[in-house]
């Protein structure tokens, strides 16, 4: 630390027995912190200069780590002494909606056995906190960080979920919308009546010349329903930056306050159990004229400087960032070894990426995902899935694509909305009415992969194939795998969204269907669709247990001696994944003898794999 001044600022607040712990992490990462928010807000902390603000910060912080229950202390020590405890094979996500999982957090609390029976241990429910009133795109604008949303629960349903889920061995993760508050949170409200402080927590402009700059080089998110970044508010002052939709106002982390709120509401819902954070929208958090105002070097000073506050004060607490941007972007986000960012980061680009294999039954972009997916640096991993709330978005894979990928990723979006001849899929195109450009495709897992227009029992083993196939990938990766709810149970597409005026425009309401308590009574019914898929990712999931060189964070090789339609990996020198993403059979040459670790059986020699065959195979 600069000096013990800002170290005894934290200290002084706490009670004797959390002091020499506290004393030792503030040793390690005090520093960092230090460095990075000198950095960022040295010269921008008005008359009363940076020391007192960060010293201010660190009796904040102090009150914060004193205000933590004995279980988390406990948890967080544990945690800190083994920080890869959440690299383990036997890891597994989950996550849901409250509402359509639940009907509400206690409803959640109630399908914990269901969570056990699959083996999850990190459950990230999506945006529960209290949101913006009428739409808000999911929860997604969020009006008070402090409060559950009253429709799901109170904050002491709340802290009583929190509480059973660790009980029973799963950490919960939330949302942590750091990009963006609702047009009606407090910040907003107080800008709008005029209030010049609150007004410095946004980018407001008086005039058009600087978004108009800005625009020249900024994307869109939404380019349909929200097009462009800034939304004229008249009682704002100006131009409002909204990258998202026009009720989600962009915060101005340049403003230090904007920082040291974030963190205290971070640590205040730590304080509640939340043990996880998924840091949406990460990549937004720095704008620069003349870029996109993604991934500048300012929005991961940023993140570490909330994982430096992590580490010293909830170093139990994971940091899960969100930035959906190409492979080669995804690394930083981790941060080093000497400054670490998040955890785990979404690889976005490799669950996209499995979905072109599919559609192209070819797996030239899917290796070049896997190429281009570095090493890591200890205690950091990917997180890997087959579906989110979201798109499935295509412009990360860019690069991976070639020459023509604009051509290429727009001839996967078609395929999977149902559009190209032959095409067993039925999804929708999300954001995008040209049909040259692609931007994303929506739909659940099953009736992407042809179940949904099964008509056949061979077409409707073909889909289950399909989707065991991604979710075996997602499995075998080497990363935090995360199921979404639903999938499990080879739920289809929920048209409903389309009656609902405020989702009828945002097609990503087509996968988010409410839970279907008949698919899971029969869930243990091979017979059944639901009861197949369940039970083929059961034999996937118990075998990932019971192999660490699968643990999140093991490394994976590419092997190049397979045919275009197959993607094989090496996972160490003992364990092999095989993948066929073509309709046609592939054959791949073993070099001595291996079991089979789903369905038991030995193997040598040429193996062929079947139409959407997947082996998983230990060195004998
Ligand atoms: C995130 O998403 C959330 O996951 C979305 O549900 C929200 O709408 C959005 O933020 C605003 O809070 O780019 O990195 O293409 O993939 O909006 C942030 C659609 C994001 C999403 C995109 C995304």
């Amino acid at each position: 630390m600069a000096s013990d001044v800002f170290a005894d600022r934290l200290l002084a607040v706490l009670p004797d027995q959390l002091r020499a712990p506290a004393a030792q992490r503030l040793a390690a990462s005090g520093p960092v912190l230090h460095r990075l928010l000198a950095g960022l807000y040295g010269d921008h902390c008005g008359h009363a200069g940076f020391d007192a603000w960060f010293g201010d910060l660190m009796a904040a912080l102090g009150q914060l780590h004193a205000q933590r229950s004995p279980e988390l202390h406990a948890q967080d020590a544990q945690r800190a002494a083994d920080p890869n405890w959440f690299l383990d094979q036997r890891m597994l996500g989950y996550c849901t909606y409250v509402q359509k999982f639940g009907g509400d957090l206690n409803g959640v609390a109630r399908r914990i056995p269901y969570l056990q029976e699959l083996g999850v241990t990190y459950l990230h429910l999506l945006p529960f906190l209290r949101p913006r009133a009428g739409e808000n795109d999911g929860g997604f604008a969020v009006t008070s960080f402090d409060e559950v949303d009253p429709a799901l629960g109170s904050n002491a349903d709340l802290e009583s979920l929190t509480e059973q889920l660790r009980g029973a061995g799963v950490s919960l993760c939330s949302d942590l919308i750091l990009n963006h508050v609702a047009d009606d949170h407090a910040w907003a409200l107080a800008a709008k009546a005029g209030d010049a402080q609150a007004r410095a927590r946004f980018h407001v402009f008086p005039d058009r010349d600087l978004p108009d700059r800005h625009e020249r080089t900024l994307g869109q998110v939404f380019p349909q329903v929200a097009p462009g970044n800034f939304t004229y508010v008249e009682a704002a002052g100006g131009w409002v930056w909204t990258t998202f939709y026009p009720y989600q106002w962009d915060l101005n982390w340049s403003n230090p306050d904007v920082f040291a709120e974030m963190a205290a509401v971070m640590l205040r819902l730590a304080n509640r159990g939340i043990e996880a954070f998924r840091l949406d929208s990460t990549a937004f958090l720095w704008k620069r004229e003349g870029t996109n105002s993604m991934n500048q070097p300012e929005a991961h000073q940023l993140l570490q400087a909330l994982r430096a506050i992590v580490d010293i004060v909830a170093p139990g607490v994971l940091l899960k960032a969100e930035a959906i941007v190409p492979t080669r972007e995804l690394p930083a986000y981790l941060g080093s070894a000497e400054a670490p960012e998040c955890h785990i980061a979404y690889h976005s680009s490799l669950m996209a990426a499995g979905w072109v294999a599919l559609a192209e039954q070819d797996t030239e972009v899917l290796r070049a995902v896997v190429h281009n997916t570095p090493d890591l640096p200890r205690a950091a991993t990917w997180l890997s899935y087959v579906r989110c709330h979201d798109d499935i978005g295509w412009n990360v894979l860019r690069a991976e694509a070639g020459e023509n990928s604009a051509a290429r990723l727009a001839a996967a979006s078609r395929f999977f909305a149902g559009a190209t001849p032959g095409s067993y899929a039925r999804g929708a195109i999300f954001q995008s009415t040209d049909p040259n450009a692609a931007h994303g495709s929506n739909g659940m897992a099953a009736s992407l992969t042809g179940l949904q227009t099964a008509a056949t029992e061979e077409e409707r083993a073909l889909a289950l194939r399909r989707m065991l196939l991604l979710h075996g990938l997602a499995l075998s990766f080497g990363a935090l795998p995360v199921l979404y709810m639903g999938d499990e149970l080879a739920m289809l597409n929920d048209e409903s969204y389309l009656a609902r005026p405020e989702h009828a425009m945002d097609s990503r309401w087509l996968h988010r269907p409410v839970f279907d308590q008949q698919r899971w009574e029969h869930r243990h019914d091979a017979d059944t669709t639901e009861g197949a898929m369940y039970e083929g990712l059961a034999q996937l999931l118990r075998a990932r247990r019971g192999h660490d060189a699968l643990a999140a964070g093991a490394p994976r090789t590419l092997l190049a001696d397979a045919p275009a339609g197959v993607l094989a990996l090496a996972h160490g020198e003992r364990l092999l994944t095989l993948f066929n993403f073509s309709a046609a059979p592939q054959q791949y040459a073993l070099v001595g003898a291996w079991r089979d670790v789903v369905t038991p059986g030995l193997l040598t020699g040429t193996l062929t794999l079947a139409t959407y065959a997947m082996y998983w195979l230990a060195r004998e």
